[in-house]
């Protein structure tokens, strides 16, 4: 049996060394992580891995929110937020992100739909980072129908937002295919038409937006089982370059979920593996933190992950 363990050296804040296992949360099974910065804390928003043991599915029905300012020691905000809180939805609680605009949080979110065949998108609003979250608009954002160019029922999932230097916001999405459209400034409803993102290689899930200086970047899932992969460009509608591999494959799990965030002078890249030694595996995912580290030109050196 294996515990991950890694040093996380936090020198920004306490000038000491702090000690932290991978993965970060053990008392339950975290799966698609995203991370926000706010207020001298982090923000770590996970799918919740229920599936039970001796099966291979995906079981997951509410997400969970835990913060820290540390990185190592994490306390959990309990279930504020479940698939069954989107009244058009039947349950399913895959990926999700949390996004923060002028004193709101917005929490978009992948569930199955219950009238529309296949995956959608919603989102929740809260005044605080920890809920309680409400489904204001009352219906999905995306639906299935509105992309029918691929015929899996999973193509539209895995919504990741970003608001742009000049005020507009911008949702990216999908499997198989990476969708963009605008949000309106209300961040709960679309504006235009969908755009499809060419020139990623094996893009099979999975996208995450963040910015660096003048680059932005474009991460996503690679591939199946699944590596981290990543694009570059000077403008977040594209065209975007691919790089190349940000993160191999992640041990004994076939999904690789990454978010991305600087904090406190240091930046750092969550994902999931199956790394809990009891019964972790690809639907029993847990989340980790490694180091991200950049070279001078802007692109990202490959994470060394703490099982390496
Ligand atoms: O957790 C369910 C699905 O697995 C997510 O939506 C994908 O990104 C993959 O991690």
């Amino acid at each position: 049996k294996v515990m991950f363990r890694f040093i996380l050296l936090i020198t920004a804040a306490y000038g000491s060394l702090l000690f932290a296992d991978n993965p970060i949360i053990t008392e339950k099974y975290t799966a698609d992580p995203s991370a926000l910065v706010h207020d001298g804390k982090v923000y770590l928003y996970a799918g919740h891995d229920e599936c039970p043991s001796g099966e291979h599915r995906y079981v997951l029905n509410e997400w969970l929110c835990f913060s820290s300012d540390d990185l190592v020691n994490w306390k959990e905000h309990p279930v504020p937020l479940k698939a069954n809180d989107f009244d058009w939805a039947r349950g399913d609680a895959w990926a999700s992100e949390v996004v923060q605009r002028d004193g709101k949080f917005y929490w978009y979110v992948t569930v199955s739909h219950k009238k529309i065949h296949g995956k959608a998108i919603g989102v929740a609003v809260s005044d605080k980072p920890t809920g309680p979250f409400k489904d204001t608009r009352g219906s999905a954002l995306i639906t299935n129908d509105m992309t029918t160019d691929i015929k899996i029922s999973w193509d539209d999932i895995d919504p990741t937002v970003f608001v742009d230097d000049s005020g507009q916001a911008y949702m990216y999405w999908g499997n198989t295919k990476c969708r963009w459209i605008k949000l309106k400034d209300n961040m709960i409803e679309t504006e235009g038409k969908i755009h499809t993102v060419e020139g990623l290689p094996h893009f099979t899930e999975a996208p995450w937006i963040h910015k660096r200086g003048e680059w932005y970047y474009l991460s996503y899932a690679y591939q199946f089982p699944e590596k981290t992969a990543y694009a570059m460009s000077k403008s977040i509608e594209g065209p975007w370059e691919y790089k190349g591999i940000l993160n191999e494959l992640a041990g004994n799990c076939n999904t690789n979920h990454q978010a991305i965030i600087s904090f406190k002078g240091k930046d750092y890249f969550f994902y999931h593996t199956g790394g809990i030694p009891t019964n972790g595996g690809s639907f029993r995912r847990s989340v980790c933190i490694d180091y991200l580290n950049y070279n001078p030109d802007g692109t990202m050196k490959r994470v060394r992950m703490t099982t390496e």
